[in-house]
């Protein structure tokens, strides 16, 4: 082990130097750097994405430590989400329920070009999606589809106040302009198949989104997208690859091309010409999800238009910047004057200049155009490059200290140049085949700046062997001084694969403690024990509306129910204080248990398939006296003149199991 620690911390004991330069001094330091005592609270929150679990996890930093999963894309039954009949509707789609999606990119809101700490905006890539998490709850307020996209990649990103949430399709798609995406064979790609970016626009005050209108875009592969900050503000940039519309065995068919295309994209150009009436509008058929806020019961509205420009039709709106063979990432550096791409089978990384951007479309340095975009010339617009600066280069982040930080695929490194002079000053090895890396706010106008974590998508050797699968990791790294320093490695819940992070304390005093009884504005909520219910609605449905307070349930004690019943628990949280919740789970149910906040109503649904008797429990372990909040309900054969009976603590019990001592 003191070996395999050694050879971990020889990048950090290199830059020690002096008495300090031991390997057990270097992570005596690391420990205490990263050290939060029992009992105090991390310095910044950091949201990373689950990838294909479909999740967010909460992890505090320094420290590494998980506060919350929280899901969006994926049902889960730790907490119901995606089970309960309130949130089934957040999974809706025009593909029906879908209870899965590829979760990539988290991106904070923002004020003013740096983060708020109000929402966190990310992206389903399989079945497109952009969903909304409120930061005063932690917990998924709205999921939107997009029609005409197709694995949702350069997604979400939201302007400097989030005027618009843009998101790019990576997989062109034949657009059938009369609804839907078309049957069109497949040997017609070049012809028919188009990409396609949204603007979501959201409301300043609540965060509801709504798709505006939709750029028309050639059929390229759309990969990733940052948007400007400063000069470049009014400007969102994607990177390309497939620039050569290979609709099969794309390995060989889109790396034909020495170049592909940086696509600069004025927004708010765009949002003019939407306004003034260049959209045009064609049938589609997409979901939009959003839990309200007083009842918590989300509700789905299919929306069966969207607008769209296509950017032959609107000059000045869009271009395309020559970039090296399949770019993978684009990052602009805090002050907006430069674009990083990160060309992942390119030898050496190119920055662009805005300002030459701009003069070169003033003084129109084209190289010719595609479906009427006009490509700039690549010399007019580059800075320079940065040369070998490791393999594999795939994101950028910056420290707002004038240094910029690539992650490298291949080589496994952390490289560190500087933005003036592009030269490469420091390399940080990491374990093993980084791909986002991320920097409190360095995709931000003020990068937070002392910490980096890298997220590693393979860990071989770094961890107690779990099997063939092995956890992830990501690295946090001290980015503080002129040195990289190591500090400490933490296994994350699934993918990690990109990551936001903000200072607690933009979060942390909003946070909601528990939801106000008298605001609960779900349809089949109860305030009180004395109006919990239990009725039969129709020939097979029951509903019981009860209450739930540390130890009991109000009724815990339901009769009268027949096979081949379902029945609605609806089960409000009596509690008025943080960090009660109840959980409710019914023997036999087929679905997840439900967990309730304090004050709010939540629904299970459940099927009486045999006669008997069923034992219902609190699952979330809540007072000294949590194992006796508990209680029965009877099923009887289908047609029994058993009538709906239903009690707390008022009568004696017929206990079941001894049916025989009647
Ligand atoms: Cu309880």
């Amino acid at each position: 082990m003191a070996v395999a620690a050694g050879t971990m911390l020889q990048g950090c004991s290199k830059t020690e130097g002096g008495a300090s330069g031991s390997s057990e001094a270097v992570s005596s330091d690391a420990a205490q750097a990263v050290y939060v005592a029992p009992g105090k609270h991390d310095e910044l929150y950091s949201f990373l994405s689950g990838g294909f679990n479909g999740q967010v996890s909460v992890y505090g930093l320094p420290s590494g430590r998980l506060l919350k999963i929280i899901p969006v894309f994926s049902q889960f039954p730790e907490n119901g989400y995606g089970y309960s009949e309130e949130s089934k509707a957040m999974l809706m789609t025009s593909h029906g329920f879908v209870p899965w999606d590829d979760l990539h990119h988290p991106k904070l809101s923002r004020t003013d070009g740096q983060t708020d700490g109000r929402w966190l905006f990310v992206n389903g890539n399989n079945t497109p999606r952009v969903a909304r998490i409120d930061l005063k709850t932690f917990e998924t307020v709205e999921v939107m589809e997009l029609p005409n996209s197709a694995g949702n990649h350069c997604s979400p990103y939201p302007t400097n106040n989030n005027e618009y949430v843009i998101a790019g399709t990576r997989f062109s798609v034949p657009l059938d302009m009369k609804g839907g995406t078309g049957d069109v064979s497949l040997d017609k790609y070049e012809e028919e198949f188009r990409g396609s970016i949204s603007f979501i626009k959201v409301d300043p005050e609540k965060g509801d989104m709504d798709l505006d209108f939709q750029i028309l875009v050639p059929g390229f592969d759309y990969d990733l997208a940052n948007g400007g900050k400063g000069p470049s503000e009014d400007w969102v940039f994607f990177t390309t690859y497939n620039s050569e519309k290979a609709g099969t065995l794309k390995e060989v068919g889109a790396s034909q091309n020495d170049r592909d295309y940086l696509a600069a994209v004025n927004w708010k150009l765009a949002a003019k010409y939407a306004k003034e009436g260049k959209a045009r509008e064609m049938p589609a058929n997409y979901y939009h999800n959003k839990m309200d806020e007083n009842s918590h019961v989300a509700k789905s509205t299919v929306k069966k238009k969207v607008r769209y420009l296509l950017p032959e039709e609107c000059p000045g709106m869009m271009y395309l910047l020559p970039a090296p063979k399949s770019p993978h990432g684009i990052d602009v550096d805090p002050s907006g004057e430069y674009m990083v791409v990160s060309g992942k089978l390119a030898s050496a990384i190119p920055v662009f200049s805005f300002a030459k951007m701009q003069d070169a479309i003033k003084n129109k340095q084209f190289d010719g155009e595609k479906n009427g975009i006009p490509v700039l010339k690549y010399e007019s617009v580059l800075k320079g490059e940065v040369k070998e600066p490791g393999l594999g280069p795939l994101h950028t982040e910056f420290d707002g200290k004038g240094n910029a930080y690539t992650s490298m695929f291949v080589s496994s490194e952390i490289v560190k140049w500087k933005l003036n002079d592009l030269q490469v000053v420091d390399r940080m090895p990491v374990y093993y085949s980084v791909g986002h890396l991320m920097i409190p706010g360095g995709d931000t106008k003020e990068p937070h700046g002392k910490y980096l974590v890298a997220m590693n998508k393979i860990t071989k050797d770094r961890y107690l062997p779990t099997g063939p699968e092995l956890a992830h990791s990501a690295q946090l790294i001290d980015i503080s001084g002129e040195k990289m320093k190591m500090l400490l490695d933490f296994p994350t819940v699934a993918e990690p694969h990109y990551a936001q992070a903000i200072v607690a304390s933009k979060v942390a005093p909003n946070s909601t403690k528990f939801y106000k009884l008298d605001e609960n504005k779900h349809p089949h909520a109860v305030k009180k024990e004395a109006e919990v219910s239990v009725t039969r609605e129709s020939k097979n449905r029951v509903r019981v509306k009860m209450t739930a307070i540390r130890s009991h349930m109000t009724p815990d004690n339901i009769e009268g129910i027949q096979v081949g019943d379902t029945v609605y628990f609806h089960v409000t949280n009596l509690e008025q204080d943080w960090d009660v919740p109840h959980g409710f789970a019914v023997m036999g149910a087929n679905n997840a248990e439900t967990l309730i906040m304090p004050g709010a109503t939540q629904t299970l649904k459940w099927v009486a398939k045999k006669a008997g008797v069923f034992p219902f429990y609190c699952t979330d372990f809540c007072s000294a006296l949590h194992q006796e909040m508990q209680g029965y309900i009877r099923v009887s054969p289908k047609g029994s003149n058993v009538p709906i009976k239903f009690s707390t603590g008022k009568k004696k019990q017929n206990i079941p199991g001894v049916a025989s001592t009647k």
